[in-house]
């Protein structure tokens, strides 16, 4: 029996040492030391052996019991021990390692321009006014002298919502609500920027773009001061070198009215393939307030004057930086928005 206790001991040992796993050792244990366990049936054998070795099997027995308890233990421990390491070699955070990159947002070169024009404008005087994308037909075209069947419909005709509403075709109908709101106080002094909307769609024209009005009101205003204004919006906008330059034009809403043109900022005036050689580029619409539009706002038109302008954003915003296809601006391209 002592031989077989000997025996029991050295393979018990062996295998509690090569356990991989807590569950072999929870078999191990029942094996050895469970209810029915290899060592279990020696000590409830011990009636049956010799009356001279009872206590030394006895104790044999219970010696390799306590022992393999505590190795089962020690060797559990072990394995807890190793998982844990491994676990956290597989989880290890090297705060070393590059980090993922992620794109950062920036500003839309049309967002840039469009805060560029305010803070011009802002620092002549004028006050940033907003007005509804989806319009009356009346403010879009009646109230600014264009009536119904009137030919300049034609140039602006939009998208409409119904026969009187409509997607505004640009932003001169802020000059006809701000009007009727302030009458008749006096100056009028607002800029308009905002999206507007036409049926146009190629490499200078897109179906939605934006604008910038400009309106003054007050008693006196001439077509000199239309003139100063632009002229230092063009050198802000453009450099201390910038000339413009007004073409006789027409607008029903202004008179006279004017087209304004800049030096061509590409070539500086000598003439290229973007200002079509002529060293000049078109960026405006300008004019004396119409006094039809004057009265239909709530302004004597014998008493105040003003003047008034519209240009559009994406145009200025391609003569900038040198874009030559509008749609570039719309097509959400991080490879094209990232240069600015
Ligand atoms: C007007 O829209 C007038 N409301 C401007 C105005 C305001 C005149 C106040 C007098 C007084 P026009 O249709 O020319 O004018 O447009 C003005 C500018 O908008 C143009 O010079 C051009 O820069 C820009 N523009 C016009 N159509 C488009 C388009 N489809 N896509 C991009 N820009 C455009």
């Amino acid at each position: 029996m002592l031989k077989k206790i000997e025996e029991l001991e050295r393979q018990a040992k062996e295998t509690i040492k090569a356990a991989t796993d807590p569950k072999a050792l929870d078999d191990l244990k029942i094996r050895y030391l469970g209810k029915r366990g290899e060592i279990t049936a020696i000590l409830r054998s011990m009636g049956q052996q010799p009356e001279d070795m009872k206590p030394l099997i006895g104790q044999k027995a219970n010696e390799l019991k306590d022992q393999l308890e505590g190795l089962i233990e020690q060797k559990r421990q072990e394995l807890e021990e190793l998982h844990r390491a491994q676990k956290w070699e597989e989880e290890k955070l090297d705060v070393t390692l590059p980090g993922t990159p992620f794109l950062v947002g920036r500003k839309h070169p049309i967002t840039t321009v469009m805060e560029e024009l305010k803070d011009i404008f802002i620092g002549l005087g004028f006050q940033v006014a907003e007005g509804p994308e989806v319009e009356w037909d009346y403010y879009s075209f009646e109230a600014l002298n264009i009536p119904v069947e009137h030919p300049a419909r034609d140039m602006q005709d939009s998208f409409y919502i119904t026969s009187k509403i409509l997607l505004r075709p640009h932003t001169s109908p802020v000059q006809v609500r701000v009007m009727e709101e302030k009458q008749p106080e006096l100056p009028v002094r607002i800029i308009a920027p905002g999206k507007v909307f036409r049926r146009d769609d190629d490499a200078t024209h897109s179906p939605m773009f934006h604008q910038i009005e400009g309106l003054a009101v007050d008693r006196g205003i001439t077509f000199a001061h239309l003139k100063g204004t632009l002229q230092v919006f063009a050198r802000e906008m453009f450099g201390e070198q910038q000339n413009i330059r007004l073409r006789p034009s027409y607008f029903p809403f202004t008179e006279p009215s004017a087209e304004v043109d800049i030096s061509c900022v590409m070539c500086e005036g000598e003439g290229c393939r973007t200002c079509e050689h002529t060293g000049w580029l078109e960026i405006l619409g300008a004019g004396m307030v119409h006094p039809n539009v004057l009265k239909i706002s709530g302004y004597d038109p014998a008493e105040v004057t003003g003047f008034a302008f519209g240009m559009g954003i994406e145009r200025i915003a391609m003569l900038k930086y040198g874009i030559d296809d509008i749609r570039l601006f719309y097509v959400n391209d991080h490879r094209m928005l990232s240069q600015f």
